[in-house]
């Protein structure tokens, strides 16, 4: 396989608009960067990450609709997470089991709630990404979802927490992951995604 990054942007479920490959972008002989539209709780990936909150008891927005999908397994072994080792500080991540979901795994990050405070909230963002990456590496993950991190209920502007998803994911070498998958939901993050993805290619 040539060393480069294809890029695939496409809605759930149908065949990607276009594909183009960067060369020499990672160390790793191969990494696939995607975007879809769409449900994380759908897609068939090794691992999907959540946006939890500190209590990892469940909430809204997607990690309600990941514990809804994923059964009372997922909450369980959140629970004993907690009993374990107390709250998920912001930008930290643990990993449960998938229970129904198509993945293998959830990993649960909790991200930064936006206060205007540029320094801290994006580093804690990054953090989000970095610490879910190093995670799934860990468990031997060859294929990552992310939902957009903190951008909804948390309110952290859209196109820096993009602009901070996509550069963390292009940052980090790995020899043992392959494919990263960025869900969007909402049109607003499709935009701002497509035009990360797109303006990097012609880089
Ligand atoms: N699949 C993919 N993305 C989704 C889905 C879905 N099924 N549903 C929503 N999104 P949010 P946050 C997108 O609010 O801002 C929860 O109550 C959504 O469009 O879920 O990190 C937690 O318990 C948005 O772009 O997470 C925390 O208390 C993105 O997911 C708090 O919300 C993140 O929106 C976390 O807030």
């Amino acid at each position: 396989m040539a060393g480069g990054v294809s890029i695939l942007c496409c809605e759930e479920n149908t065949i990607p608009e276009w594909t183009v490959t960067i060369e020499n972008w990672k160390k790793a002989d191969f990494m696939n960067i995607e975007l879809i539209k769409g449900d994380i709780t759908k897609i068939q990936v090794d691992a999907i990450v959540n946006a939890a909150n500190s209590s990892l008891l469940g909430g809204g927005g997607v990690d309600g609709a990941i514990h809804r999908a994923g059964g009372k397994q997922i909450l369980e072994e959140c629970i004993e997470i907690r009993n374990r080792q107390g709250k998920c500080n912001t930008g930290e991540a643990v990993v449960t089991t998938a229970g129904n979901l198509p993945a293998q795994y959830v990993i649960h990050t909790f991200g930064p709630v936006w206060n205007g405070d540029e320094e801290k909230c994006f580093s804690l963002l990054e953090n989000c990404y970095k610490n879910s990456l190093k995670l799934a590496e860990s468990l031997g993950v060859k294929t990552i979802a992310f939902p957009n991190i903190s951008t909804g209920v948390y309110r952290f502007p859209k196109e820096a927490a993009g602009k901070i998803a996509v550069e963390t994911v292009k940052n980090f070498k790995s020899d043992i992951i392959e494919k990263v998958v960025f869900i969007c939901f909402d049109d607003e993050n499709e935009a701002v995604y497509r035009e990360l993805l797109e303006n990097n290619n012609k880089m």
